[in-house]
């Protein structure tokens, strides 16, 4: 990654409560297992592994009719808070293994903490099928990993998971690419915040690289840091089949590595989140190698060379 940090390390998130059914807690180790590290060593990394993130129970949380397992997602949000947090403020960059996508309250929320103790804000790309930007009130399911965007954005208080003057990410700050899955009432919510949605549709009609380097230019304009939280089902299910919750017609291998590979040269990326991988759905490891491939991309794996941009 250009510009940011040649140190790297790994927080594993075995995670799955958030989600309606079982298997994204082998999410972590199969991502190890298809060399994630090695991956990020052969690319001149040096790269430390925390193991998978050490929890404590979340005994003072309540339990909420909508919003499923909120004492175990809670306990995973408070120990990835601290964790991201801890090892963004060391000058590393956080790779959260997930788990599904309700860790990334916990892991954008500490990536907050630390943007706003730089003085900087914090923008969010959202790579996913889904919006996720529920609340307990419009979840149609109850499962949190459809309400992490929600969270952070100090949308969805379930209850006192993370302490209430937290840093918060603007909505405005939220770029939501591969959206074609969104409950009517979740609709409403974002339009009425401000997050920026590039569907599938603006996908076809744009093409990537014209969305991509309209929201690089506008952290670059910000100075600001940028989080990717990036969920299998953002992927057509044909090249990534091991999620809980596909979509037909998602991003392409192409346009999935052309992103990659965009946000590398803009060396504006601080932190990334690989969540929803479900092993126990794959197809011999076919979804955690792409996740691996892809993470290869953003750290500067390349077919040719490209000329340096002009400063
Ligand atoms: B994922 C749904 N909107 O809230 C809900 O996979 C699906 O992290 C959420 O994007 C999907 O239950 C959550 C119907
Ligand atoms: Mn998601
Ligand atoms: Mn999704
Ligand atoms: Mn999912």
């Amino acid at each position: 990654m250009q510009a940011q940090t040649k140190s790297v390390t790994l927080i594993g998130a075995p995670l799955e409560e958030g989600s309606g059914r079982r298997g994204a807690a082998m999410g972590p180790a199969a991502l190890r297992i298809a060399g994630v590290d090695q991956t990020l060593i052969d690319l001149g990394y040096e790269v430390a592994d925390a193991g998978d993130v050490q929890v404590v129970p979340a005994r003072d949380l309540p339990n909420h009719p909508k919003a499923h397992n909120l004492r175990t997602v809670g306990a995973f949000t408070r120990a990835l808070e601290a964790s991201v947090y801890e090892v963004a403020a060391a000058g590393r960059f956080p790779l959260i293994l997930g788990g599904d996508h309700s860790l990334s309250m916990g892991s954008v929320s500490g990536m907050a903490r630390h943007a706003a103790q730089q003085g900087r804000p914090l923008f969010v790309l959202w790579l996913d099928a889904h919006s996720d930007f529920n609340t307990p009130a419009t979840s149609p399911s109850g499962n949190i990993h459809g309400m992490p965007v929600a969270f952070f954005c100090g949308q969805a208080e379930f209850a006192e998971i993370l302490p209430r003057d937290r840093a918060f990410v603007d909505p405005r700050n939220v770029f939501q690419v591969g959206i074609r899955s969104v409950d009517a009432p979740e609709r409403e919510l974002i339009k009425q915040h401000g997050v920026n949605v590039f569907d599938m549709r603006s996908i076809d009609e744009q093409g990537v690289a014209s969305i991509i380097r309209d929201i690089l230019s506008k952290v670059e304009a910000a100075n600001g840091l940028l989080h990717v939280s990036l969920d299998v089902d953002f992927l057509d299910p044909d090249i990534a089949p091991g999620v809980g919750t596909t979509v037909p017609g998602g991003a392409t291998f192409r346009e999935a590595h052309l992103i990659m590979e965009m946000l590398c040269d803009s060396g504006l990326v601080s932190s990334l989140d690989l969540v929803e991988l479900n092993p126990f759905l794959d197809d011999r490891g076919k979804s955690a190698r792409v996740l691996v491939e892809l993470t290869a991309s953003l750290f500067g794996r390349r077919i040719f060379d490209r000329p340096t941009r002009a400063a």
